[in-house]
């Protein structure tokens, strides 16, 4: 039986991760982690919870000890924008996180999952259908963190046989919990500026791709690797995987087929202009389908038809 601690539990990830894994685990085997308790009252009500730092080691390690766990979801990490805003402290949790809990799993025979991002690749990287094994040379911090994080995940599967597996996330969209400073979060917050306002300004600029995902997609994702076989895992780590890829003009027709006053203009923020231009416009994710079956249910159309649904009773609109 799977005894699950996950970091940085009150997310945008994880406070939709630990629900969906509670409901195939049973809510005592999921362990929600944070580096507070501020957040989801339904991660914080429906199971085991406990404060982790996980600049802390002791703390890990002691959650992982109390509860048997055997298998760790790592999710706390400083995204694009806020690590450009400050690289030091993005390279200290993603990388301090990350070793800590590497070091933890190895000492308990822990499995770890974990997500690299589209931004592990750079203005070098092949832009259209980028291959999964490719030139990686970004140039934001939050991307030097995931290359480098890839890299050590290799590492401790190669030198220690630690089960580490992980997939290169996309933009993530979703209605539960905002997202926390990242490059793509225009995609979320147009759908609620376009419920509570009609109207959003977008600060990516016209024409500018970005693969995108929608969060149930992203669940599945990570429970299928998880229970992947080990024997059909030629990657394990780093897996690209994405659902869509569309420009911010796309996204305001689909939401205007629902709301037809929907308008939208720009004021685009150089910073993350630029971190976009150095991303991919889109992913080649075979090696993904052909290892673990990855097999995404959402597309644009799907996506904007739930998001709408489900913000408007949430906002109350
Ligand atoms: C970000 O925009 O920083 C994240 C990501 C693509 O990793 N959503």
């Amino acid at each position: 039986m799977r005894k699950i601690l996950i970091t940085g539990a009150l997310g945008q990830i994880g406070s939709e991760l630990v629900m969906y894994m509670r409901n195939i685990y049973g809510n005592e085997n999921v362990i929600a982690s944070n580096i507070t308790a501020d957040g989801s009252k339904k991660v914080l009500e429906s199971g085991p919870f406990e404060i982790v730092n996980v600049l802390n080691p002791q703390q890990i390690a002691d959650a992982v000890n109390k509860y048997k766990v055997n298998t760790i979801v790592h999710l706390a990490s400083i995204l694009s924008a806020v690590g450009e805003a400050n690289p030091v402290a993005a390279w200290n949790l993603n990388m301090g996180g990350l070793f800590n809990v590497l070091e933890v799993a190895k000492e308990n025979g822990c499995s770890v999952f974990t997500p690299s991002s589209i931004a592990a690749f750079g203005p070098s990287t092949p832009k259209d259908k980028t291959p999964q094994d490719t030139v990686q040379r970004p140039s934001t911090m939050y991307g030097i963190t995931k290359v480098s994080g890839e890299l050590l995940c290799d590492y401790y599967f190669k030198r220690f046989n630690v089960d580490v597996r992980g997939v290169r996330f996309p933009g993530l969209i979703s209605y539960e919990t905002l997202p926390g400073g990242g490059t793509t979060d225009y995609a979320v917050h147009i759908y609620y500026e376009a419920i509570k306002n009609k109207k959003y300004t977008s600060y990516i600029k016209e024409g500018t791709y970005m693969d995108m995902m929608y969060m149930p997609d992203a669940l599945e994702a990570i429970v299928k690797l998880i229970e992947a076989d080990p024997k059909r895992l030629k990657h394990r780590n780093a897996f690209n995987v994405t659902s869509m890829s569309f420009e911010p003009e796309e996204i305001a027709r689909e939401i205007k087929k629902h709301i037809p006053e929907f308008v939208m203009d720009y004021d685009v923020d150089p910073i993350r202009q630029g971190i976009a231009d150095s991303w991919p416009n889109s992913l080649d994710d075979s090696a993904a389908r052909e290892e673990w079956d990855w097999n995404p249910k959402y597309d644009l159309a799907a996506m904007t038809k739930d998001m709408l649904e489900k913000l408007s009773v949430k906002l109350g609109k």
